[in-house]
């Protein structure tokens, strides 16, 4: 067996569902009923990877509004893309940053999302305060985002998974209050081409996974989606390697050598992974929204027993 047969051969399942989780499920339960809208944030490169599958079940019929955030490291034009594909879905959606992002039309939406409840209590003579939790898988960015509505840093945030363990309402305006989240995931992450995803964009603990094996993967993908960018970044000489000699060239490119010359995957593999999260590589959106179906051009009807017209 060669290296890279032995490494897919290991390759293990990727699942994290610790016991906080397993509470950070209870706390949101507990709280559904204070609240009006929730706010599912997901991560703008992954949208599909980053949704919790139990969350409809989790909220029933609250109102939702869903954000694709960390929208400054996808592509313009795949957000747009899965927006779209949102909107022919009925579901409403925005994109959002927490970098730059205004934080006056996440206050607008939610508001709308809110309206009615708003209303139903405005008719009573009273100004209803609208309570909005965040939810969403670890790491993507709703302490960060509840700062950014909130204009000050109050939520403790952090570049790793499970930085919030408990509830925290931030009053946001009198007629506004945030309730930011403990991060989220699922008891089993069925597909692991998603599983993968998950853990490219930091959502999953590092320390569960072996994290040369993670790099390469990403450094794999890379190669695929943005091989310009990857060749220069890790000053590859050739296209076409993959599994471990692609990480080990990545470390002999950046100069991340042991005694005697050795690659130090290890280092290679955590600054890799690193410098992808933090957007080093520029935007990149790793999973595109499906194509809009147009709906089909019904057959003309025609009345029953009617001759077929003979061409002239
Ligand atoms: N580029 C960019 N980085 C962001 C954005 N939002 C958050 N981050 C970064 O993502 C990391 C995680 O942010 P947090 O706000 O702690 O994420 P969280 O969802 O609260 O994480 P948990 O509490 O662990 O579930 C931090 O390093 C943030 O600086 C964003 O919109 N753009
Ligand atoms: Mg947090």
């Amino acid at each position: 067996m060669n290296d890279d047969m032995i490494l897919r051969a290991e390759e293990k399942k990727i699942n994290w569902y610790p016991g906080h989780m397993a509470r950070a499920k209870r706390l949101l339960t507990d709280q559904l009923s204070r609240v009006d809208v929730v706010v599912e944030l997901c991560d703008a490169r992954i949208p599909r990877a980053s949704r919790n599958p139990d969350l409809d079940a989790l909220v029933k019929g609250k109102k939702r509004l869903l954000i694709l955030g960390k929208a400054d490291l996808a592509e313009e034009s795949a957000t747009r893309a899965w927006l779209a594909y949102y909107r022919q879905q009925g579901i409403d959606a925005m994109s959002f940053d927490s970098v730059r992002g205004r934080p006056k039309d996440v206050v607008a939406r939610i508001e709308r999302a809110a309206s009615e409840a708003v209303a139903k209590m405005a008719a009573r003579g009273v100004k209803k305060t609208v309570r909005a939790m965040i939810v969403g898988v670890p790491n993507v960015g709703k302490s960060t985002f509840t700062n950014r509505i909130n204009g000050a840093a109050i939520a403790k945030t952090g570049d790793r998974p499970g930085v919030t363990r408990s509830n925290q309402w931030v009053r946001i305006t009198p007629y506004l209050e945030l309730l930011d989240t403990p991060g989220l995931l699922w008891p089993k992450i069925d597909d692991q081409q998603d599983a993968r995803a998950l853990a490219f964009v930091g959502t999953i603990n590092d320390q569960i996974m072996d994290q040369q094996m993670l790099a390469i993967r990403l450094l794999e993908m890379l190669m695929e989606l943005k091989p310009d960018a990857a060749m220069t970044r890790f000053k590859l000489k050739t296209a076409e390697e993959r599994g471990v000699a692609l990480l080990e060239s990545a470390c002999r490119g950046r100069g991340w050598l042991m005694p005697g010359g050795v690659a130090d995957t290890d280092r290679g593999a955590a600054v890799i992974l690193d410098e992808f999260r933090a957007g080093k590589l520029g935007r990149l959106t790793l999973q595109r929204a499906p194509e809009i179906k147009k709906p089909e051009k019904q057959p003309e009807n025609k009345p029953e027993n009617m001759p077929e017209q003979k061409g002239e």
